[in-house]
């Protein structure tokens, strides 16, 4: 949901949202949507489904185009968004722990997309960004974003340092996190509804969470 909201942003299209209670679909939701999961987007009578399929109309329908005019590249951008279930699998791993050892696993897991993600930022970009192609905001950006986001809240609570030894994924991350396009692309309570999804998940951010309130 909240990258085809960054698409729509960055676009400055015209747009309601309504955020589904996963636990609870409504009748009318898998009514529409075809697998029963978000994001779907409603255009006039037409629905959509699928992110990338949202995104790739989105930026052929409403200008400025997201995606690089050269070909190659634009081929190369689709594929590393292709790459981002992965990214965002190894991210919830760490986010969504139940113990310290599943956490350790995680993180070890980690550096295997992180290792891939750091060289593309230096072999695709060729320029100081700050975003995936450079100096404009990309359907890559708006594809990897969410997770960075999640990933940045979980670590204000893990301080895992995953990070560290990656200066460009670190740089473009700052970057995406501080663009106001992706600030106000969650609803206001997200933040909230994080940290209750990670306590009903049992996990263990949310224990440590719960350890830090205790000890105020
Ligand atoms: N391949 C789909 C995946 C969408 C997806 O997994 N959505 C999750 C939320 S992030 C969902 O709706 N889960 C509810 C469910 O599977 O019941 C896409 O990229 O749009």
């Amino acid at each position: 949901m909240q990258r085809a909201v960054i698409i729509l942003r960055a676009k400055d299209i015209q747009f309601e949202v309504t955020y589904i209670d996963l636990r609870e679909k409504p009748d009318w939701f898998l009514e529409i949507s075809p697998h029963g999961k978000v994001p779907v987007l409603k255009v006039d009578d037409d629905v959509l489904f699928e992110s990338n399929a949202i995104a790739e109309f989105l930026d052929e329908v409403v200008p400025p185009r997201l995606h690089p005019e050269d070909p190659v590249k634009r081929a190369r951008n689709r594929a590393w968004t292709d790459f981002t279930p992965s990214w965002s699998g190894a991210f919830g791993k760490v986010n969504y722990a139940k113990t310290k050892e599943e956490l350790d696993e995680a993180l070890e897991a980690l550096p295997k997309v992180l290792d891939r993600v750091e060289e593309a930022l230096v072999v695709e970009r060729g320029n100081d960004g700050p975003f995936f192609n450079g100096p404009e905001i990309c359907l890559v950006d708006a594809a990897y974003a969410p997770s960075l986001h999640r990933f940045m809240m979980i670590e204000k609570i893990l301080h895992t340092g995953a990070l560290d030894s990656y200066p460009k994924i670190q740089a473009w991350s700052d970057a995406l996190l501080a663009d106001a396009r992706i600030k106000t692309s969650v609803p206001e309570d997200f933040d909230e509804a994080f940290h209750s999804a990670l306590e009903r998940r049992e996990t263990y951010a949310a224990t440590l969470m719960e350890s830090a309130a205790a000890a105020e």
